[in-house]
């Protein structure tokens, strides 16, 4: 499995080309590195089936010398283009890139001038004072980036669940492959569906443990191994994740299952009924004395506590277990029941796809319809639209979609925008333009620091244009790299329940924006919610998943997420809503 490696220096490849000014190339190589982090399928097996074809076939973006960068690593396990531009720039560019608003001129710069080659020497350049001092930086950049190096510490390096997962999946089936495996399965807070994770927990059922630890010890990808016992082995992963590997008997699979998802919390408090009850619960079953009640699988285990199934997105003990003994728990949304997506960019703006090929993924993910929401003017950056651009394009959308009816597609492409909302909450595109809009999304791109009182009345603001039906990834969190934007929940989701407005869950990994939390209370406040992948190329579509997940554990059912619902119910219910002119 060499898809997180290769990726990782794909994506190094881009900055190094970056740094060097080379145009275009360093876009080509970020999105390959996007799309081969997406990939479920190993790259080597792709390569396997037929070589350097089958890659610009199989992983989107990829062109002959991206292909011939990919089989070279395959062949050898290095690649000397690459070699020699990290020979030529020895600095640890990930680890720097990874500091929020440090990019790869800044990295350039700071390596010539002060010999920044580390995070730690990027530190301590910064706390002497020698950043400030540079020409084109200054004192609120210094700032910045020890605010930026103070936030990683505090993430303790946690790994996003939507970018290891692929891979864990991938792992998960080798195991499930060795033929003295009964059942294999990856418990804890991957189960749970976190958004971040420690480690990944793995459980197996066999009746030849040391033949499973022999086996799983030959797995490529292993980096290190801490400690291999009779049923239990520890290692480090390649991909700098450690994984632990448990095996036990199949008459305690429920339990030992049940135990290694935890949460930790949940356990205590499934345990306490169980000594309410005069049991005794362990991760080797439920026992009245010595004899075991239950335990070989998960849903005999709560029916003899007195429990309804829990979904492992449910178990962090905030209520589930009460829900469960009422038989009140609700019907989560679940896999796969999405039928639109409400946030996709394209190569009108900053997206890598045109709309077409955006479409056309949508196709092949299943989806009924999508929402084209290009950023506008006032992001310039991205090349936003202005009010003459977004006529532009609801022309083209017309035409995509006749085309699209010719050749037989079901899929509708609906007219949107990704608005941005100014600092005194007013939308940067005129209303007139924005009525004819079948979705209007609008975000906060600017701006961060306000304070909460003030943030909070910027946003209200914008919702209550009657032109808005979304607001997009509300706090602008971008996971292990910024802080969420300050603001009152409580008063934006009673402010969107009495506008109308709809909250986004993006589905983006390192946003899961808005979270867990806030998703309770919109489904307790009756204000509904969607899920979006926020795509910025074809591969991203399959981050719906993503937020699905995140749905899920904020308790969500069908009826909460309005592109779960059929085209036209969604429509009339912009409309109506909103009261839209
Ligand atoms: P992580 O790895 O930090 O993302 O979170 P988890 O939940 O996967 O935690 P981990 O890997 O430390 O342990 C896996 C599960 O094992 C955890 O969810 C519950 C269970 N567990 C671990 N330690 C304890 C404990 O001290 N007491 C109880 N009741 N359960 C535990
Ligand atoms: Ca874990
Ligand atoms: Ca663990
Ligand atoms: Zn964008």
């Amino acid at each position: 499995m060499v898809n997180s490696e290769l990726a990782k220096m794909l994506y190094e490849m881009a900055l190094l080309l970056e740094m060097k000014d080379v145009p275009f190339k360093p876009r080509a190589y970020e999105h390959v590195a996007l799309s081969v982090e997406g990939l479920e399928e190993d790259v080597k097996d792709i390569y396997k089936k037929g070589g350097t074809k089958a890659l610009m076939a199989g992983i989107p973006g990829v062109g002959q010398g991206i292909a011939g960068f990919i089989e070279e690593y395959i062949k050898t396990g290095r690649v000397k283009e690459y070699e020699k531009m990290k020979k030529e720039t020895p600095v640890d560019i990930s680890g720097l890139k990874a500091v929020e608003g440090v990019g790869p001129k800044m990295i350039k710069t700071l390596w010539q001038k002060l010999n920044v080659r580390t995070r730690e020497d990027l530190e301590r350049a910064a706390r002497a004072g020698k950043i400030r001092k540079l020409e084109h930086f200054g004192k609120k950049s210094e700032e910045k980036i020890l605010k930026g190096i103070e936030f990683l510490k505090s993430s303790g390096g946690r790994r996003i669940l939507g970018h290891v997962l692929p891979e864990i999946l991938t792992l998960e089936k080798m195991i499930q492959a060795f033929p003295e495996a009964e059942r294999a399965i990856v418990a804890g807070s991957v189960r749970r569906k976190k958004e971040t994770i420690g480690d990944i927990d793995i459980l197996v059922v066999s009746k030849k443990p040391e033949k499973i630890m022999e086996r799983f010890l030959e797995i490529p990808f292993i980096l290190h191994v801490y400690g291999s016992g009779a049923t239990k082995t520890n290692v480090k992963l390649k991909n700098g994740l450690d994984a632990d590997l448990r095996v036990v008997p199949a008459e305690s699979f429920g339990a030992a299952l049940n135990y290694f998802t935890g949460s930790k919390e949940h356990n205590v408090a499934l345990r306490q009924i169980a000594i309410k009850k005069g049991y005794k619960l362990n991760e080797y079953g439920l026992y009245k004395g010595t004899k075991q009640i239950a335990g070989g699988s998960e849903e005999g285990l709560y029916k003899a506590l007195g429990l309804r199934y829990i979904e492992p997105e449910l178990r962090e003990n905030t209520g589930e277990i009460e829900a469960a003994r009422a038989g009140k728990l609700p019907e989560l949304i679940n896999y796969g029941e999405l039928k639109g997506d409400l946030q996709i960019q394209t190569d009108w703006t900053d997206g890598e796809n045109s709309m077409e090929e955006m479409a056309h993924a949508a196709i092949k993910e299943g989806l009924e319809y999508i929402a084209i929401t290009d950023h506008t003017k006032t992001l310039a950056m991205t090349g936003g639209a202005d009010e003459k651009k977004l006529t532009k394009q609801m022309e083209a959308i017309d035409k995509l979609n006749e085309k699209l009816k010719k050749q037989g597609h079901a899929l509708k492409v609906l007219k949107g925008a990704e608005v941005n909302i100014l600092k005194d909450g007013t939308l940067d595109i005129d209303d007139k333009t924005l009525a004819k809009l079948d979705v209007v999304g609008a975000a906060v791109h600017t701006h961060f620091n306000l304070s909460g009182e003030e943030q909070t009345r910027r946003i209200i603001r914008a919702m209550e244009n009657p032109n808005l039906d979304i607001i997009f990834h509300l706090s602008t969190r971008l996971i292990n790299k910024r802080e969420p934007i300050e603001f009152d929940s409580d008063e934006i989701i009673q402010a969107a329940k009495r506008t109308g407005t709809i909250l986004e869950i993006d589905a983006y990994p390192d946003r899961s924006d808005i979270k867990d939390e806030y998703i309770k209370k919109c489904v307790k406040a009756g204000v509904k919610m969607s899920i979006d992948s926020d795509a910025h190329a074809t591969a991203h579509i399959k981050f719906l998943e993503n937020g699905i997940s995140q749905a899920r554990r904020g308790w969500a059912r069908k009826g909460d997420i309005v592109n779960a619902w059929p085209l036209q119910k969604l429509l009339s219910f912009l409309i109506k809503n909103k009261k839209r002119p």
